[in-house]
């Protein structure tokens, strides 16, 4: 009996799994298990046997059937134990960090820009930003021998030789987009031209692509004194309430009379801080259309006139956000938009000359 037992008892403590547990009980419990078999034989003992080993063998039988439920318990704590160190979670770990991305100021500022404009009636036209040389400088009234159609400032499309269709430049200014759209609708007309142009040229203030907004306002009596309160209106919305403008008599090919707007501003420790101070920076041209500039995109100078002007989105963009260097904008990456803090600084600057 006591043989029966410990060996019972070694086996179920040894058993790996549930499973082993199982084949056990029946091995020794089941209906032809060892101790069932035993019980069994009580039947064919004398009584004074039977006295002895009925008790025994159930003490046994209890004995057993417990030492399963423990070892049955055990193993499932052990399988749980294991589960749960397989799928251990830090909750105290900081978050994965996702980096954003930011507009760019350039899109940013030509959307306000665009805003600025809209809330006083202006639709936006786009085009071409391959031109011919008919709409980029003719249509114009741009000379074949002005300074600016050399190659020296201006990006020419390559041409086989015995091509013999009109030389196609990268636009120079978004002028042209503002002949086809007149030359498209006629007169009247009250757009912006926002968008990007190319000049041959490569320092700390220009690079060879940048962008420009231009306007075109043309009716019976369009005049200067419209010019000047849209422009001041602009300028006043984009940089603030306060700051002044002067307007200085200039010229352009494409415009009679023509006239260069300067915003107020100071200059200190070689910043610029634009609404202060007794100094002024040039930010665009402008005028009234020359007659045949009017003509050239099929709208009678007899019957209409207007003004047009042309700003650099890039420019506008650095003194309202104190960018120093115009590079930065397009050989740059996030790194420098977050160094710039790509929110309205307080204090806009740019390097010391202009
Ligand atoms: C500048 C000067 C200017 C214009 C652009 C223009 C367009 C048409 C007709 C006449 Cl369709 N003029 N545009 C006029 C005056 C000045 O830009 O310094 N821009 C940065």
């Amino acid at each position: 009996m006591n043989d029966l037992r410990g060996g019972w008892l070694e086996r179920i403590a040894e058993a790996a799994d549930e499973a082993a547990l199982e084949e056990l009980r029946v091995a020794a419990l089941g209906k032809k298990g060892e101790i069932s078999l035993k019980m069994r034989e009580l039947g064919r003992m004398t009584p004074e046997e039977r006295q002895v080993a009925g008790p025994a063998l159930n003490a046994l039988k209890d004995e057993v059937n417990s030492a399963l439920a423990a070892k049955k318990a055990a193993l499932g704590d052990a399988a749980l134990e294991e589960r749960l160190r397989g799928e251990w979670l830090d909750v105290t770990l900081p978050g994965r960090h996702r980096r954003a991305g930011t507009i760019h100021p350039v899109s940013q500022v030509m959307e306000e820009v665009t805003a600025i404009f809209a809330d006083m009636g202006f639709a936006v036209a786009e085009g071409p930003q391959i031109e011919t040389d008919w709409y980029n400088f003719d249509a114009l009234n741009i000379p074949g021998h002005h300074p600016a159609r050399a190659e020296m400032d201006t990006f020419y499309t390559h041409r086989a030789p015995g091509d013999n269709r009109p030389p196609h430049v990268l636009r120079t200014h978004t002028s042209p987009v503002q002949i086809r759209h007149m030359e498209a609708h006629g007169a009247p007309v009250r757009v912006i031209a926002p968008g990007r142009v190319y000049r041959a040229d490569y320092d700390q203030t220009h690079t060879p692509m940048f962008h420009q907004v231009e306007g075109l306002v043309i009716d019976r009596d369009i005049s200067m004194a419209n010019l000047k309160w849209v422009l001041e209106e602009f300028f006043t919305a984009y940089f603030g309430t306060s700051v002044k403008t002067r307007f200085r008599a200039s010229h352009f090919p494409f415009t009679e009379p023509s006239a260069e707007v300067d915003i107020q501003c100071s200059w200190e420790g070689g910043t610029v801080k634009v609404g202060e101070g007794d100094d002024w920076l040039e930010v665009l041209g402008s005028g009234m259309v020359h007659p045949h500039v009017l003509r050239s995109a099929g709208v009678d100078p007899d019957d209409w006139q207007g003004f047009a002007f042309g700003m650099g989105i890039d420019r506008i963009a650095m003194l309202k956000y104190g960018i120093p260097d115009l590079r930065a904008f397009f050989d740059s990456d996030l790194r420098w938009l977050r160094h710039y803090g790509f929110a309205a600084l307080e204090v806009p600057s740019v390097h010391g000359g202009v």
